[in-house]
């Protein structure tokens, strides 16, 4: 099932903040795929591209301890698309992002709320101590004051690591008002990129600051950025 709903707690998917374009919950059929355990590295895209284009990188004044194990970062869409086809990769679309990052949930996120600490980064003390935030959702400290390292915080039911938090990660699909939601394909389904592509913010690595530096709604399963 993809989407979620506001309206009914006994529901399936219920996410009291679910915006209206996460709506209506459906049913999708997806066919067999292979999705990465992890965010691409900036060893990885270096090693392929022959340059490392991230913000934050380890040869930089201002790396906040990054290492080429930390996830590549300011990326357009249409460099992804290219050199993901080169290496013989794609994006996923929307379906196939949303249905690895559940993990086989139900709820707004992958992990109990609880326990996101354990399992996403975003924006908390170590953050808010480097960048002199003083309005900072969280009150632990992971030690990450910008993105991580891939594998630093615990995987979803799948095995998938940072689908919270993080950096976001582009996807396939284009976006548009009222998304696929008003289309009847059921069987894997995907907008073509006409105009703006879409990035999960619970996975768009195209600014500086990626979901490391936000607050835990902005990296619920369904949250979306265009
Ligand atoms: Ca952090």
């Amino acid at each position: 099932m993809k989407g979620a709903q506001k309206h009914d707690p006994r529901g399936p998917n219920y996410d009291p903040i679910a915006l209206t374009d996460e709506s209506p919950v459906h049913e999708v059929r997806l066919s067999a795929l292979f999705l990465s355990k992890y965010e691409m590295t900036q060893a990885q895209w270096e090693r392929f591209m022959g340059r490392n284009p991230s913000h934050y990188r380890p040869d930089v004044r201002l790396s906040l301890g990054t290492t080429l194990e930390n996830p590549v970062e300011s990326l357009s869409w249409h460099e992804c698309v290219q050199a993901l086809e080169w290496m013989g990769l794609a994006l996923p679309s929307k379906a196939q992002w949303e249905y690895g990052c559940r993990g086989g949930t139900t709820t707004p996120f992958a992990c109990p709320e609880i326990e996101l600490e354990h399992y996403t980064n975003l924006g908390e003390q170590a953050y808010a101590n480097k960048f002199r935030e003083t309005i900072v959702p969280e009150t632990w400290n992971d030690g990450f004051a910008a993105h991580a390292a891939v594998g630093s915080f615990r995987p979803n039911p799948f095995g998938l690591h940072d689908v919270h938090g993080n950096v976001r990660e582009w996807c396939a699909d284009g976006y548009s008002e009222g998304d696929m939601y008003l289309s009847t394909v059921q069987e894997d389904p995907l907008r073509p990129p006409k105009a703006r592509p879409t990035a999960f913010a619970a996975a768009e690595a195209t600014t500086a600051k990626g979901r490391w530096s936000g607050p835990p709604c902005a990296t619920r399963i369904r949250r979306r950025s265009r």
